[in-house]
């Protein structure tokens, strides 16, 4: 089975529903900022505060070439993962992409105690969170290959791309 690769924006629920996926489909599970800080062995946070963005997606897109050539995997990317052109022509080539496409209310509040998020650690957060949602939407729409509402609660949304997938 090609692998299941999920997009969004951060707190669209990429790493909860990947997780309850995975074990539906018995697929392997990899969060790719996870997998990222392991081989790092710091946090994403830390990485760019020390070494900066531009660091971090390298790093990305050295960890997209590297699990792209893994099969039977359910990967979450990072928010900003799927924004490069380049790193989803190469997860396509082995993967599926789905959008979580997840209401701004929604991303707000799961994102409300959320501090490990670099992109928003500043004092006009919430507007942050507004224009990056405005700007990274629509290219997370044209990437994708499945939009799914992630509204629903976590098992319609791992359901829903299961059944896709079978
Ligand atoms: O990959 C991390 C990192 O904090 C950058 C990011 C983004 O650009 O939306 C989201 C997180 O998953």
């Amino acid at each position: 089975m090609k692998n299941i690769v999920l997009c969004g924006f951060m707190g669209c629920g990429k790493s909860t529903v990947g997780r309850r996926l995975a074990q539906i489909l018995k697929m392997d599970f990899i969060d790719m900022d996870q997998w990222i800080e392991k081989r790092q062995g710091r946090r994403i946070s830390a990485i760019f505060a020390q070494e900066g963005e531009a660091f971090f997606r390298n790093l990305e897109r050295e960890a997209c070439r590297q699990l792209s050539g893994q099969q039977g995997l359910v990967l979450s990317t990072g928010g900003g993962t799927l924004l490069s052109a380049e790193n989803a022509g190469v997860l396509r080539r082995t993967g599926t992409i789905f959008l979580l496409d997840a209401p701004l209310a929604a991303i707000r509040e799961r994102l409300k105690n959320d501090k490990s998020r670099p992109l928003l650690q500043r004092p006009d957060r919430d507007e942050a969170i507004l224009r990056l949602y405005t700007e990274r939407l629509p290219l997370y729409r044209e990437v994708a290959d499945h939009i799914v509402n992630a509204a629903q609660p976590i098992g319609a949304v791992a359901g829903e791309i299961a059944a896709y997938c079978s």
